[in-house]
């Protein structure tokens, strides 16, 4: 067992939100006030017209609006957002990716994980819980030319489902690693198989989710950000075969192109898996 404690929706939010501004908030000043005029009011047209249609009444207006403030207030506008809206905004930006398909980034991610090498263990606490896994893979491009140095930045759920940074008693790099292809653009990854992710029940999401009935699950899976010079950043999630929430994701990220083939050694205490990369080259 471990000592980690599940985290509460503010608790985890905040981290989210600290997170994303320090890494994201950057604005799109390219943007002109005629798109921004055009979006924000096509975006409130859309909520007029279920309004509308479904005669919404104050009494639900008011629930909304208490709703909203709550989900600042519990700060979690990042875990809203990249659950329920972020799937279709990486679908718009990668529809002409010749290379691998990808998906949502998540609210978890952190910069300038410890570097591994290209074959090595993800910093992992001793006696790490879960199955061990090892990954070996290689990254091309689609010219199917090597990618020597290419960088994959690994993060992931521990066995109870909680992300280092993001949940207490968790050492900080825990299940976090930067690996880098060698001459031959393989490398192989050592970690342990994480646990599907839950979102958190004590908040506005949690709220939203119990209120409509729909479950609260992602599956299980391995966040991917790999990069290299002259080639677009391709952020993908690794998900695995024998997960009960590979067809109805919360989050709606998961692609079968996504899903690994993992095998199990004869006596069954841990997995291997072969899974490659292809880079698209960034466009001009
Ligand atoms: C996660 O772990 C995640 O990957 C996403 C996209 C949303 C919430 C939690
Ligand atoms: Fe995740």
């Amino acid at each position: 067992m471990t000592t980690s404690i599940r985290p509460t929706a503010a608790e985890s939010g905040a981290g989210a939100t600290a997170r994303f501004k320090t890494d994201k908030s950057v604005g799109a000043a390219g943007t002109s006030s005629d798109r921004v005029d055009q979006l924000a009011r096509e975006v409130i047209e859309a909520v007029h017209a279920t309004i509308r249609k479904h005669k919404v009444t104050y009494a639900e207006y008011n629930a909304v609006k208490a709703w909203l403030i709550k989900m600042g207030e519990s700060s979690e506008w990042p875990l809203f957002l990249d659950v329920w809206i972020e799937h279709v905004v990486e679908q718009v930006a990668t529809e002409n990716r010749k290379g691998n398909k990808g998906t949502i980034e998540g609210p978890y991610y952190v910069p300038d994980s410890p570097e591994c090498g290209s074959h090595g263990v993800v910093p992992m606490r001793e006696n790490e819980p879960g199955t061990p896994l090892t990954w070996t893979g290689r990254i091309t491009s689609t010219d199917g030319s090597v990618i020597e140095g290419a960088k994959l930045e690994l993060w992931h759920a521990d066995d109870d489902g909680l992300y280092s940074q993001f949940a207490s008693g968790i050492p900080e790099w825990n299940l976090r690693g930067t690996f880098t292809a060698d001459t031959e653009g393989r490398f192989e990854i050592r970690t342990v198989r994480p646990a599907p992710y839950q979102i958190p029940t004590d908040g506005a999401c949690g709220q939203l989710i119990s209120a409509a009935g729909w479950h609260a699950w992602r599956p299980a899976h391995l966040h991917v950000k790999v990069s290299a010079p002259g080639h677009e950043l391709l952020t993908a999630q690794l998900y695995f075969p024998d997960d009960v929430h590979n067809d109805d994701d919360i989050a709606s990220a998961v692609k079968p192109e996504l899903i690994l083939d993992p095998q199990t050694s004869q006596d069954g205490s841990s997995q291997t898996v072969s899974y490659d990369f292809v880079l698209d080259p960034a466009s001009a």
